[in-house]
């Protein structure tokens, strides 16, 4: 059998819920997905507005999954303090976003979480290049940010093997984690390309009704898995 490598999943605040919350987040837990990822927008960064730090807070109370921030807000270094304190274990700023990137990603280590940088579609990974030795991931927005349910714009594969052949020559760990559209076709080729993190959404466990079907949520998170690692074998 053919060997593929462990992938780590991190199930979208947003598109969860809101009613049921609590419960989403613990058969999450309970059906092994790896991490909680929060969608944080302005209305000025992207033309949509979310979640806050209290959404994380709440999260950090109820199950033992660590969180993700993902900071769609111009000038995220304000509000870096914010996140960490209401417990995000990672804190991911865009690049198109920061006034000063490496600052800001020096403030979340310095805070005791783990950094991220994230890239819009539309912005040259060369902008990455000095940042890329301080991250602990790299997040490739497949989609412009701002809303759920988006098809993927296909340049994004060769933007993460770009990056997977850059990382491996400069020697680097940082994962790169991919969020828009992740369904179970373009997860297995993401990372065929070098993805190690996805973003699940609509495009998978979030799909209308998935999550109240029989097993409802953890049920979903269980053949998503599968689906993948079958179709990574098969490719
Ligand atoms: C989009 C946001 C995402 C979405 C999620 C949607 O701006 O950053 O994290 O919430 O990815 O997933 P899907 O499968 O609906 O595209
Ligand atoms: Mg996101």
């Amino acid at each position: 059998m053919i060997r593929v490598d462990t992938l780590t999943y991190s199930a979208s605040a947003m598109c969860a819920n809101l009613c049921r919350l609590e419960d989403d987040f613990r058969a999450l837990e309970e059906a092994g997905c790896d991490e909680l990822h929060f969608d944080i927008m302005d209305g000025a960064f992207v033309p949509n507005i979310t979640l806050g730090p209290d959404f994380i807070k709440a999260a950090k109370a109820c199950c033992g999954l660590p969180c993700n921030a993902h900071l769609m807000i111009a000038d995220p270094a304000r509000y870096i303090p914010r996140f960490v304190e209401a417990g995000a274990d990672s804190v991911t700023v865009h690049i198109e976003g920061c006034v000063h990137a490496h600052r800001a990603l020096s403030q979340i280590r310095q805070a005791g979480a783990s950094p991220g940088i994230a890239i819009n579609p539309g912005t040259p990974l060369t902008k990455l290049e000095y940042l890329l030795d301080f991250v602990d991931r790299v997040l490739v927005m497949a989609v412009d940010p701002g809303f759920a349910g988006q098809p993927i714009i296909p340049s994004a594969f060769e933007r993460v093997r770009i990056l997977r052949d850059n990382l491996a020559y400069r020697e680097l760990n940082a994962h790169i984690e991919v969020d828009g559209n992740i369904d179970v076709q373009n997860a297995a080729m993401l990372a065929h390309h070098g993805a190690r993190i996805f973003v699940l959404g609509t495009s998978s466990i979030f799909k209308k009704d998935a999550a109240s079907r029989d097993g409802g949520l953890a049920q979903a998170f269980t053949e998503f898995k599968k689906a993948v690692d079958t179709k990574r074998r098969a490719l």
